[in-house]
């Protein structure tokens, strides 16, 4: 097991969109351990989900817990939509925007089908938090980042926070 670097706002590969999956590369070893590398990642940042785009992957799949317990593993290939209702605003944070949150408006409740890390298809009924980091996750699969949702003058500062925050670590 190891823990991947994460890409951070700004970097430019996170504008990346990702590209289907051959259900085949599944059957690989080395798919199967990025998989478990993704969850240590995402476990030890702490977050609830992460995306094959953060760790420079450009393929469309993510991974996420909302549990407490970090036990309710979901590995989502080739997610698609294809049902959403309601509206609910949850303050958004996101491991490649660090220490940054900001409320975003999104559905409240979806349906989406994906493949599960073995290949097998699967649909799921999603609401509040999980519906919210779902959405969030298939942006970055899109390349969109949850900063994406505020004004670019509020985006801007954004930035700057971070790269400050970045020279104090540095010189730490
Ligand atoms: O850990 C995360 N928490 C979170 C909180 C509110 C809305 C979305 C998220 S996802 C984020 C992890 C992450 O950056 N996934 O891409
Ligand atoms: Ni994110």
């Amino acid at each position: 097991m190891a823990q991947l670097p994460i890409l951070e706002f700004p970097d430019p590969r996170l504008r990346t969109r990702a590209t289907p999956v051959d259900p085949g590369w599944l059957a690989e070893p080395a798919t199967q351990q990025l998989l478990d590398d993704m969850f240590e990642t995402m476990y030890e940042a702490p977050g609830i989900g992460l995306a094959a785009s953060q760790v420079d992957v450009h393929r469309r799949f993510m991974v996420i817990d909302i549990s407490e317990e970090k036990n309710q593993p979901l590995v989502f290939v080739n997610p698609l939509i294809t049902g959403r209702s309601g509206e609910q605003v949850y303050q958004e944070g996101c491991l490649s925007v660090p220490g940054i949150f900001a409320d975003v408006a999104r559905a409240d409740s979806i349906t989406v089908q994906a493949l599960d890390r073995h290949g097998a298809a699967f649909t799921l009924q999603a609401e509040g938090l999980l519906a919210v980091c779902v959405q969030h996750e298939m942006d970055h699969l899109e390349g969109k980042l949850f900063v994406d949702y505020l004004s670019p003058l509020k985006r801007e500062m954004v930035r700057k926070k971070l790269a400050k925050q970045r020279k104090q670590t540095d010189a730490a």
